[in-house]
């Protein structure tokens, strides 16, 4: 319930150094965002990792405690979690007012509402890159979803087989939401052989004919605009209804605000593909950046 909606914009946001965190608690492998690196090398800050395996990410070599349990000792500061929680509050609305005010469908808005439309119970399966980003910086934390992605290096190849073999073993509805390039490297796991068993699988592509995450990085600065299409964009123009009919996989084509009809329960293997453009994407990046340190800079100034 303490879970944060707009958690990965408030660690780049003058909230962090408002209510810097003492302590980190480390499950899994953070390696998805820079402002939560930024935290866990921050030598103020205390990190303890908690895994059940021989191996953890402790990239900054910060840790200073691995374990497989947890004794809380003191009592948490009301307070603390209070400024948190409001300054989260204001931060998500900021989000998803500027998503909003943006002009054309994103990978963001897919994620956001993709992730709200989903039935109880289903699986989801996020590629890399920006897939598992948009859902980690878009999407509001709800309950009810068992949400799985390939992490360790990231790779974007063997998803939709990923997304197959996780289904399957689900049982119940399987989804996916992949970027178009991720799609296309692995298109033929959209090969069930005959005698082999049909996942309820819906793949969502946020097709923005290319590398949008590359836009986001150092590369897609106004400096390398010369070579960035070539090498970083890689556009393909790639027809994916047809590559769904050579698979005899069905396929539909919507918009962004028609996903929560079309993601409704259905069985079988099927391909949602939703036109996204990565044009604005560093621009709408800076202008949350921008106005999530507005919505949060009155309750930052007033505890001061
Ligand atoms: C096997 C493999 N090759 C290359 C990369 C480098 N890489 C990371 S993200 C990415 C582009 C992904 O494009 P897309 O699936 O369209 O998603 P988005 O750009 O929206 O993140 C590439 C090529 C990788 N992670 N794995």
């Amino acid at each position: 319930p303490d879970a944060l909606a707009a958690g990965p914009w408030l660690l780049g946001s003058p909230v962090l150094d408002q209510w810097r965190p003492e302590q980190v608690l480390v499950l899994g492998r953070p390696t998805l965002h820079r402002s939560v690196q930024r935290l866990l090398a921050d030598p103020a800050v205390a990190v303890t990792v908690l895994t059940d395996r021989p191996e953890w990410t402790d990239i900054a070599a910060t840790a200073v405690a691995v374990g497989t349990t947890l004794r809380c000792v003191g009592s948490p500061n009301p307070a603390w979690l209070h400024g948190w929680q409001q300054a989260d509050a204001r931060a998500a609305d900021a989000v998803t007012t500027t998503m909003g005010g943006h002009p054309q469908d994103t990978g963001l808005g897919v994620a956001q509402r993709l992730v709200a439309a989903l039935p109880a119970g289903a699986l989801l399966l996020l590629g890399s890159s920006n897939p598992i980003r948009d859902v980690s910086l878009a999407a509001r934390p709800r309950r009810g979803l068992t949400v799985l992605a390939n992490r360790g290096v990231a790779g974007i190849d063997g998803t939709i087989s990923t997304a197959t073999g996780t289904a399957l073993v689900h049982g119940g509805l399987g989804y996916a939401l992949v970027g178009d390039l991720t799609f296309l490297h692995d298109s033929n796991g959209l090969l069930v052989a005959p005698d082999e068993a049909r996942p309820d699988l819906t793949v969502v592509v946020a097709n923005d004919d290319g590398g949008g995450i590359f836009g986001l990085l150092e590369q897609g600065a106004a400096e390398y605009s010369g070579a960035f299409e070539r090498v970083f964009g890689t556009p393909h123009g790639t027809d994916l209804a047809a590559l769904c009919a050579a698979h005899h996989v069905p396929h539909i084509r919507v918009s962004a605000s028609e996903l929560a009809d079309v993601v409704a329960p259905a069985r079988g293997l099927r391909v949602v593909e939703v036109a996204t453009q990565r044009t604005g994407l560093r621009t709408l990046h800076d202008q949350i950046r921008t106005a999530v340190a507005m919505a949060v800079g009155p309750i930052v100034g007033d505890s001061a």
